[in-house]
């Protein structure tokens, strides 16, 4: 089975819960779309949970584009004082940042900032549409576009893709008042299959009071929640 969710921000309890909940195993697969790091605890203790696990696929959201810019600007700053940067950077996770090594800065640096698969398009806030909600050539993009918009999540704006384009970015309990996967319907569709969606979104506010994590499932639509209480 393909699962995606999204902007688990450090909660890695919730994200081992999630898969024992769904019976993760090795034949399935997991799409993050970013916001793995900041606000919750663990945020290098989860990054390197899901760098080993090679059927969990990542995108930055903009908590990992955030760090770059931190980590870019101290390479220029001081380009061969490794040592100082690494330092430097576990200093910039409060709880866990000891944690941090270079093939985690790595692994972080060479996520990509979308991905597509044959039935849905993966980006942490939103594509960018023009005046007919039709998708702007993504060639053409400015990376920080994909991690920073705020208007693709509108409940009004159903994009005119081919494919199911699943975001994050914005807990949803500030777009309809529930900590849920908000799903928008094409026109006259059914709801069982992922072409019968437009837009799937996938923040749910993990981090927000009484924690709560959430995927759907691409191949029967179902979505399963686990809560920090279970
Ligand atoms: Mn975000």
């Amino acid at each position: 089975m393909v699962y995606v969710c999204s902007d688990i921000h450090a909660q890695y309890d919730l994200f081992v819960k999630l898969l024992a909940r769904i019976n993760f195993c090795n034949n399935d697969v997991m799409y993050i779309g970013g916001d793995v790091i900041d606000k919750g605890n663990d945020s290098v203790r989860l990054m390197q949970l899901i760098m080993k696990m090679p059927n969990v696929h990542v995108i930055k959201g903009n908590h990992e584009h955030d760090f770059l810019k931190y980590y870019w600007r101290l390479m220029k700053q001081s380009p061969t004082d490794f040592n100082g940067v690494l330092k430097k950077l576990q200093g910039y996770f409060a709880f866990d940042g000891h944690l941090l090594d270079w093939d985690t800065v790595d692994f972080i640096e060479a996520l990509p900032y979308c991905l597509q698969t044959d039935n849905f398009i993966l980006v942490h806030a939103g594509l960018p549409i023009d005046n007919n909600n039709r998708v702007v050539s993504l060639n053409s993009v400015n990376v920080e576009y994909l991690v920073y918009d705020r208007v693709f999540k509108g409940p009004n704006l159903l994009p005119q893709t081919d494919k199911c384009v699943f975001y994050g970015h914005t807990p949803s309990n500030y777009i309809c008042g529930e900590h849920k996967i908000i799903k928008y319907k094409r026109a006259g569709a059914i709801g069982n299959s992922i072409s019968d969606y437009c837009k799937i979104h996938l923040d749910v506010g993990s981090w927000i009071e009484g924690n709560i994590l959430g995927c759907f499932c691409v191949d029967n639509c179902k979505e399963y929640y686990v809560y920090e209480k279970d």
